[in-house]
This record gives C-alpha cells, structure tokens and sequence, in this order.
C-alpha cells in the first residue's frame, strides 16, 4: 500500500506504543468527584509547567477556549480577538451561541494583533457603548501560519488591558511550539493572562485533551462548573491523562523537529514555480503557501495530492496549509515535497 504523508495537521497523530502503555496503566477514578489521581497529576503538573495556580482538563481546545470566555464574560460583552483566531473560524460560533457574547474581530499581520489596534477595539465606557469584558490571543497563530507572538507585544497589549482592567485569555493550543521556537519559559507567556488554554493533542500526540489554566482558583471553580453544562465533565478521564502527560514528558523535546521540518518543507515548496511562499514566515509547525492562477482548483489539487499520498487542507481561495509533526519524518518530508512538486509542475 502507498504510504500517506499526512500534513493536514498535528491532530492526526496517534498515541505511541509507549503512550498507549501509559494510558493503559493510568490509575483512575470518578473526575466529576475530583478522584482521579491521574488527571489531579496532569492538571498539578501542567499547573506548574506554566506558573499558575490551577488547571482544569477538558476534552478539547475548543472548550478550554470557550470555558475561558464563558467564565469571564457576561451576555452582551464583547471579546476582542484576530479576525481569523481559532475562537472567530473554527469553533461554531460557540462564543456568541454559549456565552451570549459579540467578537470583536482585530485583522492581525499574520495573525499578530499590535497594541495599538487593540488599544482602538476597546469600547469607551460610555452607556450606549457595548463593553469589553475580554481579550484573547492565540499563540503560536494557527490561520497566521503558526506565527509566535513577540513577548514583548503581548506585554504591551497587557499593559493596555490592565489599564482599563480588561483580562486578557490565551488561546496557547500551541504554546509549547511558541516555547520550542523562542527557549522562552512556558511561563514568560502564561504570567500575561489571566487564562491560559493549552492543548495536549496538537503537536504534543496526545490522542484528546486539553487544560485551561489559571492563578483565579474560583475561576476556576466558576469553568468547572460550565464544564459540566457543556458536557465535558469526564469520569475515569486519567486514561486520556496519562497520554496528556506522557506528552508532556516525552513530546516537548521534540517540536524542534517538526520546525526544522516545516522549514524545510517550506525551502522545497519555494522552488516549485506555482508555490508563493516566503519560507521566513514560517516559525514553527504550519506552512502556509499560496497557489495561484493554476489550472486545477484548490479542492482539484488536495485530490490529485490525495491520491498520489498526500495530505494537506486548502484553507483559502489560494492557500493551502501543511502541519508538521511527530508522525512525520524528515525523508517523508521530502517525499511530500517531491510528489507536490510534480503535482503542480
Ligand atoms: N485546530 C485544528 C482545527 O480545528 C482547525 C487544526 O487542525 O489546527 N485553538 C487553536 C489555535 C487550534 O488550532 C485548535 C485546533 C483549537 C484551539 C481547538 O482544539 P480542539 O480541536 O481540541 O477543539
């Protein structure tokens, strides 16, 4: 059988043999009554991986983000975010659907919102006005092409929002590939927020889960309890821990191949005529390139590359994103460059 390279994204790995031998001895017992020692484990460990007070594991990126805004906002508010961040594209609308509240969309460079623009989306504190109850930032940006936010942006965003005492969530579904790319402390970037949302299933292989974290304990309390409205409140959920800090331990080291390995999907797609692209742009796991003026139409091109063993997502009328990651070797890499080469020749 011809071999799939699949670069959709780093949520198509699966569990290692030793992960699932983790998974397969985790201790556990009923979350819902705080009793699984497993998951108590990761949320402690994650907790302190990022300098904060508490973590609370939750099925997915999409909840920790969600419970976040739930937690910290009132219907009516409004949340300051990029105009293509995980919480605007990809999350059904769950913002305006479970917590009542209106986004406030910022257009980003590559996904980077400056100070000053989000300076300009707070509303004045006016009794016509709607009011800013939050403000997120996705780090490493997904839709920006895993763009890292420079530290020094963020501290100036959160002076911005302390002064007109705003809390401030982080969308850090890739916060450890940020943390890889930089050699910046996990909690450089956490100490900003008052949330931090994390995902143990992207580029760290876990199979599900993700944690929100805070130093607000009754924050948290307050995000436990809309976990359970959600339905994401788990019971014997250290089977999944387990695999979450198997990552933890195992997969960080790693992420520093899956750049090198964008990077160097990127320098290959650079030389094939129909590919825009600008591999400096790429920083961490995601290559975002451009196609245009092709014969075949995006969604033509992901067939053609499916059936010749390659997987990639058309994100755009002409772009097309590839994810790096551990299931992904450097000789796949090339291959993959190969056969997309000859695709678009
Ligand atoms: N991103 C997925 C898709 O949903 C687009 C992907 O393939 O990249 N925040 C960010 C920045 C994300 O990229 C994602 C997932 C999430 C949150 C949500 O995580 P899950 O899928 O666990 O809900």
């Amino acid at each position: 059988m011809m071999p799939v390279i699949d670069l959709r994204s780093d949520t198509v790995t699966k569990p290692t043999t030793a992960m699932r031998k983790a998974m397969a001895q985790a201790e556990v017992g009923d979350d819902v009554y705080g009793e699984d020692p497993t998951v108590n484990k990761l949320q402690d460990t994650a907790a302190a991986l990022l300098g904060k007070k508490a973590a609370l594991f939750v099925p997915s990126g999409t909840m920790a983000n969600q419970l976040a805004i739930r937690a910290q906002t009132q219907p009516g508010q409004e949340v300051i975010v990029e105009s293509k961040a995980h919480i605007v594209r990809y999350e059904q609308g769950a913002a305006g659907a479970l917590a009542g509240v209106q986004l406030h969309w910022v257009a980003g460079e590559r996904g980077l919102m400056g100070v000053e623009q989000v300076e300009a989306a707070i509303r004045p504190k006016d009794p016509h006005t709607i009011q800013t109850a939050l403000i997120c930032i996705e780090n490493t940006h997904n839709s920006g092409g895993g763009t890292i936010y420079p530290l020094a942006t963020i501290e100036r965003i959160r002076a911005v929002a302390s002064a007109h005492r705003i809390p401030m969530h982080l969308d850090g579904a890739r916060l450890f590939n940020a943390v890889t790319a930089t050699t910046l402390p996990p909690a450089s970037y956490a100490q900003h927020f008052e949330t931090v949302s994390l995902c143990l299933s992207k580029g760290l292989g876990a199979p599900a889960g993700s944690l929100l974290l805070s130093n607000d304990l009754a924050l948290i309390d307050k995000a436990r309890r809309f976990r359970r409205m959600y339905g994401g409140a788990m019971r014997q959920a250290g089977i999944l821990a387990a695999a979450g800090l198997y990552a933890l331990e195992h997969h960080v080291g790693r992420l520093k191949m899956d750049h090198d390995n964008a990077k160097r999907l990127a320098r290959r797609l650079q030389q094939i005529p129909a590919v825009t692209i600008n591999p400096q742009h790429v920083e961490t796991n995601i290559v975002i390139f451009d196609v245009v003026d092709h014969r075949l139409s995006p969604a033509a091109i992901v067939a053609v590359l499916k059936e010749e063993g390659v997987l990639l997502n058309a994100i755009g009328a002409t772009s097309f994103r590839a994810v790096t990651h551990l299931d992904v070797s450097t000789g796949a890499i090339d291959q993959a460059a190969d056969i997309i080469a000859r695709v678009l020749n």
